[in-house]
Order: structure tokens, then sequence, then C-alpha cells
């Protein structure tokens, strides 16, 4: 019998919605699985909300403070699914109640907070993860697959781009995301934080970085309603405290170049996380909103039929894949979440520590904070 994982999620809107889709479908496609989710309770702060919330994505019970939901007993996972804001502090309670960790990126509000979190964890002996989804993308995998055969070669170049327009209304109101102190950062945590995590898993560490951001909109409406990225606005105006787009070059230690762009901005991108990689024998072009292919081009196939070609990533043989659809039957952006969670679940039965866990989301946080450092003060600056 798989070993029961009682799970406590604290959240309830876009992410938390998408991790309870995720423990409630992942026993029933990956069918062998050392140990499976109990969806013991979920937290939010208002109650029928949560009661409502509860009920539809199928928790047992629900909780209105974080604070007591840790203190259960009948909790082995905390899932972080809030604003950055709250990160730190759920954090360190539920590692100090020995409670195994997953959370939301970016991990913290600042590179402090993300130690704190990091030596909280690992004082506890506790497993952590944090929630860079876009690693167990089938075909992000499978690009890491073929880099680590060699496929590319030496890497030259990372190339990343990661745009949205779901604020390019000046009326859309001032959520949460906009504002630093419960976000600490603008588009270059909530979208940056993906593309640096992909750049360390498919190239390596970075080595410096030099950064600018921009805020384009400096005031918008405070808002009267919010759920998930869609809001209603309110009547008085207020500061956007964060960074609309940011575009930053690095250098990774092992001589590769990246480019970095970010923004919310870009009328007609709705999710458009885009990544190429050249190497010395071919290059990969990862598009999320076409997640199901990964482009390759080999310089090894004979000249004539060189070309990029598309490999249509619903096979057995690819990651994942097996526990799904026939081939051909795509997946979508939710998957990837599924594929976080199995994952989780099969380190903590097995006695492993997740990858990307807290180390990851700190190196994360070392980069952006690098990057933000570089555009304040116009400088490269050193990881
Ligand atoms: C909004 O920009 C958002 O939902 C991010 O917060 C997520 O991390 C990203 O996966 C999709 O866009």
């Amino acid at each position: 019998m798989p070993k029961e994982i009682r799970v406590g999620l604290v959240g309830y809107k876009f992410m938390g919605k998408a991790h309870s889709h995720a423990y409630r479908d992942v026993a029933m496609f990956f069918s062998s699985m050392k140990a499976v989710p109990v969806m013991k309770a979920i937290c939010g702060r208002t109650e029928d909300e949560v009661a409502k919330a509860a009920k539809i994505y199928g928790w047992q019970s629900y909780e209105t403070s974080w604070e007591k939901l840790i203190q259960r007993d009948d909790i082995d996972l905390v899932d972080i699914s809030t604003p950055v804001n709250l990160h730190k502090d759920i954090a360190i309670a539920a590692a100090k109640a020995g409670k195994h960790i997953l959370c939301e990126k970016p991990m913290a509000m600042n590179l402090d907070e993300a130690r704190e979190m990091l030596e909280a964890a690992e004082k506890a002996g506790i497993k952590h993860m944090i929630g860079f989804n876009y690693r167990r993308v089938p075909a992000i995998a499978l690009a890491r697959k073929l880099i680590e055969e060699g496929a590319l070669g030496r890497i030259y170049h990372f190339r990343a781009t990661y745009l949205q327009d779901w604020i390019v209304d000046p009326n859309f109101p001032l959520v949460w995301r906009l504002r630093k102190e419960f976000a600490g950062s603008g588009a270059l945590g909530d979208l940056g934080a993906h593309i640096i995590d992909l750049a360390r898993f498919l190239v390596g560490e970075f080595e410096r970085v030099t950064c600018a951001t921009k805020t384009f909109i400096k005031e918008r409406p405070e808002a009267s309603y919010v759920t998930g990225l869609t809001a209603r606005a309110g009547g008085k105006m207020g500061e956007v405290t964060v960074d609309d787009a940011a575009i930053a070059i690095a250098e990774f230690k092992n001589g590769a170049l990246g480019s970095f762009e970010v923004t919310r901005l870009a009328p007609g991108r709705k999710n458009c996380q885009r990544i190429e990689i050249n190497g010395s024998k071919g290059s990969i072009f990862f598009d999320l909103e076409r997640l199901n292919e990964l482009q390759f081009f080999s310089r090894e196939d004979k000249d004539y039929e060189q070309g990029f070609r598309t490999i249509l990533v619903t096979e057995e043989s690819h990651p994942y894949l097996k526990a799904w659809w026939p081939s051909g039957h795509i997946i979508g952006w939710e998957h990837a979440m599924v594929h976080q969670i199995h994952d989780l679940l099969e380190d903590i039965a097995e006695d492993r520590m997740p990858t990307p866990n807290f180390v990851d989301g700190l190196k994360c946080q070392e980069v952006l904070e690098a990057m933000d450092r570089s555009s304040r003060e116009g400088r490269w600056v050193r990881i």
C-alpha cells in the first residue's frame, strides 16, 4: 500500500486551485506511486470563500488561520500558495512544526528572507520544494535530456522571453502582484523567476548580470475585487510600486551568454514564455503556448536534411508522458503542476530531497536581487 501524505494548502485562488487540481489528479494517472496525497485541509482568510473552495476542490476541511493549519497533527506537508509576503512566516513556522513544504515562487520577498527560510528548513530536516513548475513540462524535461546527452554541444546562448498582457489596460486595478509590500517585485520576480530557474536548470549557474527595469504605468485604480488574474477597479488611485518589465543580460559560469525579457505589457502575448538555446552542435526552441512541442536543430543531420524539426512530445518515451494519454493526445498547462506533486510525493516517500528545493529558490533569489541592484545602480553585478 502506498504511504499517505496528508496535505494542508494555504491559498485557494489561482495557484491554490492549480495545486488542488494536481493533488486530486496525481494518483489517478501515476497509478503506482509510493505515496499518495490526502487532501486534509485548505486555508484562506475569508471563511465563506475558503469553505466553498474546500467543497469544490475536494478538501476534507478548511481553516481560516494558517497558524492553526500548521499546528494540526494530521498534516505532513504544507503547501504555500499565497502572495509572496507570507511565504517566509508560513515556511518557517511549518518547518519548526516538522512539516514538509512546497512553496510557490519566487521563494521570498528578498534574499535575507530566502536565507532564513532555508536555514529553518535545514535545521528542521524537512523536505522542501519550490514551485518552479515549468521544469516539469515534458518538452522542457526533454530539452534538458538532450543538453545532458550533448546533443547541443557547447552552449553559447540562452535566450528567454516571458511576455504577458494582463495589465496593459491602465485601468486594470492595483492587485497584490502590483504592490511591492505583497509581491516583492513585479514582472521580474513573478515571470523572471521562472526563466532564471529554467536557465539554471538547462544551462548552469550565473556569473554576473546587468539589467534594466521599468514601471510604465505608475498609478492605477485600487482593486475592489480580485480573483486570479482578473480584477475590478475601485475608485481611488494608488501607486504601482513594482516593475512592469525588465530586460537583463547574463554571463554564465560555463561561459554562455544569456538574455532575459519579461513584461506584462505586451498586447497579444498571453503566457508567452519562449526559450531558445544555441550550442556548437545544435539548437532547441520552446514556446509555452505550444507546450507539447520542442523544436530541435542538429548540425549532425545530413546537410541537405538540416532544418528545425518539431518533436511532438507526447510519446511514452518522453518524460512523464507514459502516465497520460495515447501518443498525440496532448496535455496542458496544469499537467506540469501534477508532475510537480508526483515528484514531490515520491521524493518524500523515498526520503530524498526534492528539486528544485529551497537552495534553488535561494539561488534564483540571488539572481533576482542582482538584477534589481544592477537596474538601480546601472552596472554589472556579480552573483
Ligand atoms: C501571472 O503572471 C502568472 O500566473 C505567474 O504568477 C505564474 O507564476 C506563471 O506561471 C503564469 O503567470
